[in-house]
């Protein structure tokens, strides 16, 4: 059987772990690297892939059968996700919780119209832990689910900060309550809201002569991102951020805390210690990858979420072979 032939828009820190996942994966080949730098200037691991500039996708749409887009979710996926679901089956990470109704039906709409299929927001949160949520409380509907994040580096809320006018550079780190993790496993159901059960840390090395003030302010009140959580904001230089922020480690828990017919407490929790948060995010986009791929073969067109898709279908295993080897 021929491989599934993979293209990847984007190449910062998930679309270099994207190509490193690509290489991971038997049934895949990496056809090409678009970028909207200059294609000389962008250094991928495998000198032997081509990159390409962006505006040369629209000629490989015989060459490649999955699109991963790997921009980020501010600006850049739903604009970009749109357009080349017209061309190419696709999957992205967009991660803007608050937004994803409306970019689904953005996508939808058109890769309905062209026949393509397109897995979006899969990632870890959105993603892995989005299935985890709606799992355990379909098994357990008498309970609480809480999500705790980190401590980590989230890439959505880094690159956030990023965009902010005068940052120059920057990083977020979303710090969990230890407290209330206890209490929350010791089956306490405490009554917190997600904004109480995390705090938010930056770093941002400013541009010369930015005032830093307007800086921290614009960062505090971002709505979706910052607004609703207890943020503090530190003003570093450029070395003390190569030296000190230069991992990406993140990670979390997802866990249902729920009572069973006689009152009987009952915990799942599902939890995930990553040393990097983008190239583990990029691990997901190829496994759906492979999902797009065999959806679009048997017509299930237009846009899918992770609770669309079934299990078998990201494994490069048969459904032959994961009843007789998994079940
Ligand atoms: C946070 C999480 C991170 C989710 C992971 C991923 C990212 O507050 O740290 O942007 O790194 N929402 N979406």
């Amino acid at each position: 059987e021929s491989k599934i032939r993979v293209g990847i828009v984007g190449y910062g820190n998930l679309g270099r772990g994207t190509e490193a996942s690509i290489a991971q994966q038997p049934d895949m080949e990496l056809v090409a690297v678009f970028s909207r730098r200059n294609p000389d200037s962008v250094n991928i691991i495998n000198p032997d892939v081509s990159v390409l500039h962006i505006d040369e996708a629209k000629n490989y749409t015989d060459k490649i059968d999955v699109m991963i887009l790997c921009g980020g979710s501010a600006t850049d996926l739903p604009e970009q996700v749109p357009t080349f679901a017209e061309m190419f089956n696709t999957v992205d990470s967009y991660d803007t919780h608050a937004k994803i109704p409306e970019f689904f039906a953005s996508v939808d709409k058109v890769a309905q119209a062209s026949g393509k299929t397109s897995v979006i927001s899969v990632g870890w949160d959105p993603g892995m832990f989005s299935v985890n949520r709606v799992m355990s409380e379909a098994l357990l509907p008498e309970g609480e689910t809480y999500t705790f994040w980190g401590k980590g580096l989230s890439q959505g809320h880094s690159d956030a900060v990023r965009r902010v006018e005068g940052v120059k550079k920057g990083v977020q780190y979303t710090i969990p309550s230890e407290k209330v993790i206890e209490q929350v496993r010791n089956g306490e159901n405490p009554d917190v809201s997600k904004s109480d059960r995390h705090v938010r840390t930056c770093y941002i090395v400013a541009e010369e002569g930015a005032d830093t003030a307007k800086i921290e302010q614009e960062i505090k009140t971002m709505p979706n991102y910052f607004a609703d959580y207890e943020t503090t904001v530190h003003f570093i230089t450029e070395e003390e951020l190569k030296r000190d922020h230069s991992s990406m480690p993140h990670g979390g828990f997802v866990i249902r805390s729920g009572k069973t017919g006689e009152g009987n407490n009952q915990i799942a929790e599902y939890s995930l210690t990553l040393d990097s948060n983008p190239e583990f995010t990029a691990s997901v986009l190829t496994a759906y990858t492979r999902a797009a791929y065999r959806l679009n073969k048997e017509g299930q067109k237009g846009a899918k979420t992770i609770y669309d898709v079934a299990p078998g279908y990201i494994s490069p295993k048969s459904a032959e072979e994961l009843r007789r080897d998994y079940l």
